[in-house]
């Protein structure tokens, strides 16, 4: 890059004196210089749309693993490419046991019988008449990050923290719906039911059901997308990605929780002393470092901004510090407002790279006072049995020449 083209002046910032973004600035000014002359002013570009598509400079792109059944899959979020705190629903991961069905919202119904006083069947039509609410929340699937715990590790930040994403949804509380409908003393579960085949269901115990559960037919300002639920998903604010039931048909109320497949042989913790972890609703507080972050380069020594995301699965995130020296000291880093509860905070971290290696990590603290535990502190309390849960600190290394891979 002709450094030599950027105009010097004295007492610029000094994270724009660094080589690299030096020159990526010169760069940008000889562009905008020239681009009057090179751009033809009366050639008039695309015509309105009706629906809108990236630019087609972008490539930021879901990834999945090849599989034989890919109706059984998931596929992981380019965090690395995600600003803010919001998940585009393009690239919001997936997670599906038996594929994605296709519903005709004029067909679809919801059916919320058990111990209620008045069992009822809504149409999506008397859903949207109901008051509404949006609430941001993250949702993770508890397998994220399940490739850390032992010596592999996933080798960027997209395939080991990428089944996780952040969304603005809408709909009607689930309390509101129950509230209507009088649910009986006895009731104390919820037991929810996809459309699917493979028939996902779950229990819900009735104090979050009476909480901030949201029976969710939006999604980012727009219908849920059919990956994420269409027309119809529970969203359960915190709790494992897998209680958030997609396609969602039936509620029933019961005096005791189903012990469904997805609660017993799966989604449940082997502990190292035989016993087993049951009904892991909360997601503990988590946060990761999506710049720079494993299969990135930095460009050069100097500034940059570190930066990634944190949630809780308890409320609200109350502080996130990081470390560029492997853990000896940790300073807080800035918070973006406004901090949902139960929802992706992003954080960042002013950063001059003097240009050996380092080692980066960030750990957060909700609004519990729960902090996030490095690996071998959660290994000494949950053994290495279980797949689910993992919510250790990340380290990630950078090497001489900034290129960095999983610490
Ligand atoms: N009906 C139904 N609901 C479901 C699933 C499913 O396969 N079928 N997968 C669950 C799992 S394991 C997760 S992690 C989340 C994933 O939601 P997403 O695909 O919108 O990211 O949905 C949950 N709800
Ligand atoms: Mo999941």
């Amino acid at each position: 890059m002709p450094e030599r083209d950027l105009p010097r002046r004295p007492g610029r910032r000094v994270f724009l004196q660094t080589a690299a973004l030096g020159g990526t600035l010169a760069a940008c000014a000889k562009q905008d210089g020239d681009s009057a002359a090179d751009q033809e002013p009366n050639r008039l570009g695309k015509p309105v749309s009706d629906y809108g598509r990236r630019s087609p400079f972008e490539k930021a792109a879901r990834k999945f693993r090849e599989s034989k059944t890919p109706e059984a899959s998931a596929s992981f979020t380019p965090l690395q490419d995600c600003h803010g705190i919001l998940t585009p629903a393009s690239l919001h991961f997936e997670r599906h046991h038996s594929g994605v069905p296709a519903i005709d919202p004029k067909q679809h119904r919801l059916l919320v019988h058990g111990l209620v006083e008045r069992p009822t069947v809504f149409t999506m039509e008397d859903l949207r008449r109901m008051p509404s609410v949006s609430r941001v929340h993250f949702l993770e699937c508890s397998g994220n990050s399940s490739g850390d715990w032992g010596p592999q590790r996933a080798p960027d930040v997209q395939r080991g923290h990428g089944l996780a994403s952040c969304s603005e949804w809408t709909g009607v509380l689930l309390s509101l719906v129950l509230g209507e409908l009088g649910v009986q003393r006895e009731a104390q579960w919820v037991i929810a039911e996809g459309a699917d085949p493979c028939k996902m269901a779950r229990s819900l115990p009735r104090k979050k059901a009476l909480d901030d559960v949201l029976l969710a037919y939006a999604q980012n300002g727009e219908a849920i997308r059919p990956e994420q639920g269409y027309p119809l998903r529970l969203v359960v604010p915190g709790w494992e990605g897998n209680l958030n039931v997609k396609w969602l048909h039936r509620l029933k109320l019961t005096p005791e929780p189903y012990m469904t497949k997805d609660e017993t042989s799966k989604y449940t913790d082997l502990l190292p002393d035989g016993k087993a972890r049951l009904f892991t609703f909360e997601m503990d507080a988590k946060s990761v470092i999506t710049y720079p972050s494993g299969g990135q380069k930095l460009s050069g020594p100097g500034f940059h901004e570190i930066t990634g995301l944190a949630w809780s699965g308890r409320g609200r995130i109350e502080k996130v510090e990081v470390s560029v020296d492997g853990g000896q000291t940790w300073r807080p880093a800035a918070l973006q407002e406004p901090r949902h509860r139960m929802a992706f905070t992003r954080f960042r971290y002013p950063w001059q790279w003097e240009g050996g290696e380092a080692v980066l990590q960030s750990r957060c603290t909700d609004e519990t006072g729960y902090t996030q535990p490095a690996l071998e502190e959660l290994i000494a309390v949950r053994g290495m049995n279980s797949n689910y849960h993992n919510n250790s600190i990340k380290p990630w290394k950078v090497a001489a020449d900034g290129s960095v891979e999983a610490a």
